[in-house]
């Protein structure tokens, strides 16, 4: 069969040399210890990503889930989205929703779509949580792989506050929680029930991820809403469920699965943690919530 030619022009691009021995950050730690960047601002090119990843005509998938009352948090999502995430690039919105009517209708930049995908509402909010793993796992193959590269998997009950480009693509990736970027292992609330499937031993853990920002090539993407979801079931049969639900699971799969990038918190902050001087630019925020009023428990 015929191959593609590849593509070898070569561009002229003007910008500061990296300094070997003056790196930008020193602050925090920017590489994990198996050689994954973690990333914080000042750490990269946004004109190099750019370049690279429009040369490729990379597709980006956004998922994220708007059940019940959580529909009314989609309007300021999709509206900063469409200010701050992947300005520029081909975007795929894919909305998980029980109310499809109830859509706001949000004007969208060129080469950029809202995909609505209907699903049922489970009763228990632990299982609209959680059950966004078995969703996402059952489109990979049937959509996502033919309409998207890459897939970023988010909450809803966030705003976009500063730019989240293309820096945080590769393989596979997780986000630094921001409750605990500074915490030690005995701190993480992993799940420590050794019956979990979820249960990590304190003398184990790298950092604590958070549920609400993962994401990676669609093959990758598979393997790790699979491996969440099938060990929910099996803890489910036992009649037992992790402490943070799925986000129990997402730690014990990146803990023997190691992410190849790390997001620093800069990509899923929350104003409850203040405004610690590591953190210079918040890129996406968790909105206040009414707990009472948006999660009938
Ligand atoms: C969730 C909890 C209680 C009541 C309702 C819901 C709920 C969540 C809902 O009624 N409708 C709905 O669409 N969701 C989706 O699940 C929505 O996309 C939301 O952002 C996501 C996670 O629920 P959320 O945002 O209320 O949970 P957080 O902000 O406390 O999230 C962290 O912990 C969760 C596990 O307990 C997940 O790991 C989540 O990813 C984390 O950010
Ligand atoms: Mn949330």
């Amino acid at each position: 069969p015929p191959v593609e030619e590849p593509d070898v022009r070569l561009e002229r691009m003007l910008y500061p040399k990296p300094e070997t021995l003056k790196p930008p950050r020193t602050d925090v730690l920017t590489i994990t210890p198996w050689l994954a960047p973690i990333v914080w601002n000042g750490t990269f090119n946004s004109d190099i990503l750019n370049a690279q990843f429009h040369k490729r005509g990379v597709r980006i998938g956004i998922t994220t889930f708007a059940i019940k009352k959580y529909i009314r948090f989609l309007k300021d999502f999709l509206e900063t989205g469409e200010k701050f995430f992947m300005v520029g690039h081909k975007v795929n919105y894919y909305i998980f929703t029980d109310r499809a009517q109830d859509i706001p209708n949000v004007t969208l930049s060129e080469g950029r779509n809202i995909h609505i995908i209907n699903v049922t509402a489970y009763q228990r909010w632990q299982d609209v949580t959680m059950r966004r793993m078995q969703m996402i796992r059952d489109q990979t193959y049937t959509r996502f792989m033919n309409e998207v590269d890459y897939l970023v998997c988010v909450d809803v009950d966030m705003r976009f506050y500063g730019s989240v480009g293309v820096e945080i693509l590769g393989d596979v990736f997780g986000t630094l929680h921001p409750g605990f970027f500074g915490a030690s292992r005995a701190q993480f609330t992993y799940d420590r029930n050794p019956k979990s499937v979820a249960c990590i031993p304190v003398d184990e853990g790298d950092f604590y991820y958070a549920g609400g920002y993962f994401g990676g090539i669609i093959e990758e993407v598979y393997k790790l809403t699979n491996y969440c979801h099938t060990a929910m079931m099996t803890d489910k049969a036992i009649g037992i469920e992790a402490l943070w639900h799925d986000e129990s699971y997402l730690n014990k799969y990146f803990l023997y699965y190691k992410p190849t990038k790390v997001l620093s918190p800069e990509y899923v902050w929350n104003n409850y943690y203040g405004s610690p001087r590591a953190v210079q630019i918040k890129r996406f925020i968790g909105i206040d919530k009414d707990y009472k009023e948006v999660r009938f428990r």
